[in-house]
């Protein structure tokens, strides 16, 4: 034993910021992952005269005495992939020694090459608290800081992988629980009670590496809204009522004023009539279809108003003129391409009063 208590426990719990920088700055960006491996110390206590010593405690013989330290109970050591070992270890008690309460801040944890058969003075490394903080204890070579997180019945060593060679499963581990001052092996508690702690391997080559995300497939363009076909009746409802047209007409032509709601490839208006007003029907004959007796075309009409005029021909006059008035329909037609749309009107044509 030596006088280390007395500087020990008045250290305050620390973990300075820069000691976390540091040691952020020391996990370097390795694959490397074993799984959490955690074994288990049994629980000890304090002695009690007559029966054997619990697990945590040694009797020394300078001065003879039982002494006890820490008490653990569980060490985890896990990888998980960020450049460090973190060895967690779990106290069950920490007993006052000589006046002063342990702390778990006393722990020891040795590292062995794998060829170690004996837990003695020879480990490779080992991580302590030096000084004011945690380190990787190699000597001759400068200290690599550990982060240590403390709490009340534990702490957590984070190795940077770096301070240990890259590959935490080469090494052998004794976890000492501290507070006698001693080294390994003297510790009162020791985890694995006796021999070492080995890691087992990575049972499975790393993943490869992830490919990248597949970009999201392109949504499929969406679908032009094709024009809807033009039907007759769309262009019907394009002439709109023909109340630009007078219904009686008088003179060469039938002339009138449509109102087109929009444009179109051409409109034609006719002049249609029974035959029979041209000519008498033949007897017993059946009806038969208007007969066209004139037309006005337009090409590429706009919407808006659009006169017409349809010419009557010198003859047809006359033939109308046979009677004071002849009914005539005039038949709008609206096309766009091939489709046509039709209204029609009921016009008369007064023959022109004969001067006396
Ligand atoms: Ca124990």
């Amino acid at each position: 034993m030596n006088g280390a208590h007395a500087t020990r426990r008045c250290r305050a719990r620390w973990i300075t910021p820069a000691l976390i920088a540091a040691a952020g700055t020391l996990a370097p960006a390795s694959a490397l992952a074993i799984p959490s491996q955690t074994f288990v110390d049994p629980v000890g206590g304090t002695p009690v005269p007559g029966t054997p010593l619990p697990d945590n405690c040694r009797t020394y013989t300078t001065p003879p005495a039982d002494i006890c330290a820490p008490d653990v109970t569980q060490v985890v050591f896990s990888t998980p992939g960020d450049g460090n070992l973190h060895i967690d270890i779990t106290y069950a008690s920490l007993p006052t020694v000589f006046g002063f309460p342990s702390s778990v801040e006393h722990v020891e944890v040795g590292l062995y090459p794998k060829a170690a058969t004996t837990v003695d003075l020879s480990w490779d490394r080992r991580v302590s608290k030096f000084g004011s903080s945690f380190s990787v204890n190699k000597p001759p070579t400068a200290h690599a800081p550990v982060l240590a997180n403390l709490r009340p019945l534990g702490i957590k060593l984070v190795v940077p992988l770096t301070a240990i060679g890259g590959d935490p499963t080469v090494w052998r581990y004794v976890v000492n629980a501290g507070n006698v001052g001693e080294v390994v092996p003297e510790h009162a508690e020791l985890v694995p009670n006796t021999g070492f702690i080995d890691l087992a391997g990575d049972p499975a080559p790393p993943p490869p590496p992830s490919p990248p995300p597949a970009p999201p497939p392109t949504p499929p363009a969406p679908p032009v809204p094709l024009e809807p076909p033009v039907t007759p009746a769309m262009l019907k409802a394009l002439i709109g009522p023909l109340t630009g047209i007078v219904p009686v007409q008088r003179g060469p032509a039938l002339a009138g004023q449509v109102t087109l709601k929009d444009g179109a490839d051409a409109l034609t208006v006719e002049a249609l009539v029974r035959p029979a007003t041209l000519r008498p029907p033949a007897a017993g004959a059946a009806p038969a279809p208007l007969t066209r007796i004139g037309i006005f075309t337009k090409r590429n009409v706009q919407a808006g108003k659009l006169a017409f005029r349809v010419p009557l021909s010198r003859a047809i006059r006359a033939k109308l003129a046979l009677r004071p008035t002849s009914a005539i329909t005039l038949r709008v037609t609206l096309r766009v391409g091939q489709t046509k749309g039709s209204r029609t009107k009921q016009v008369v044509w007064k023959r022109p009063v004969r001067r006396p």
